[in-house]
């Protein structure tokens, strides 16, 4: 059984998971509308992938019989200047996201609730992971993102990412 405290917290993880999407989306559009598709094209794949997130605890919570209550999803912020800002923010807020993750976690052993606590462990493994690709691109961007041609190199690596369908192991 899970207790409310927890499900407070998976129900706000939720919202905060579909928030992450919106918030790649609107950075997808804002590259798009710069011409960079292949920045617009990482951003949307990691939209979809942030939607995987909060359906894995959104499954999870209705597996553990345990009432989902969605709220209401924030308009993200959409003044962006340049796609080094746009990683920047994105940092920022995957290090927001792995923080509450880890209160997940915290709480989860509080409450002496094992189930979830070995759930989180997926999320905290993919933040490290979410955390190491805005950084990475970050300083791809301080070192060649003032050179055109450069720019154009990395719009044309990121156009590679495909999307595969995040499950839950
Ligand atoms: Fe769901 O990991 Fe990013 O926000």
């Amino acid at each position: 059984m899970i207790s409310d405290k927890v499900k407070n917290i998976l129900n706000e993880q939720i919202n905060k998971e579909f928030y992450s999407a919106y918030l790649y989306l609107a950075m997808s559009a804002y590259f798009d509308d710069m011409g960079l598709y292949g920045f617009a094209n990482w951003t949307k794949v990691q939209a979809k992938e942030e939607v995987d997130h909060g359906m894995i605890i959104f499954d999870y919570m209705i597996d553990r019989d345990t009432k989902v209550q969605l709220k209401q999803i924030d308009v993200p912020d959409m003044n962006f200047t340049s796609p080094l800002q746009v990683f920047e923010k994105i940092l920022d807020h995957e290090l927001y996201v792995t923080s509450s993750i880890e209160s997940i976690a915290n709480l989860s052993m509080d409450e002496c609730d094992l189930a979830t606590r070995n759930f989180i462990n997926w999320y905290l493994k993919e933040q490290v992971e979410e955390e190491k690709n805005a950084r990475d691109i970050i300083t791809s961007l301080k070192l060649f993102g003032d050179e055109k041609a450069s720019l154009y190199l990395l719009n044309d690596e990121l156009a590679k990412r495909e999307y595969h369908k995040h499950e839950y192991d």
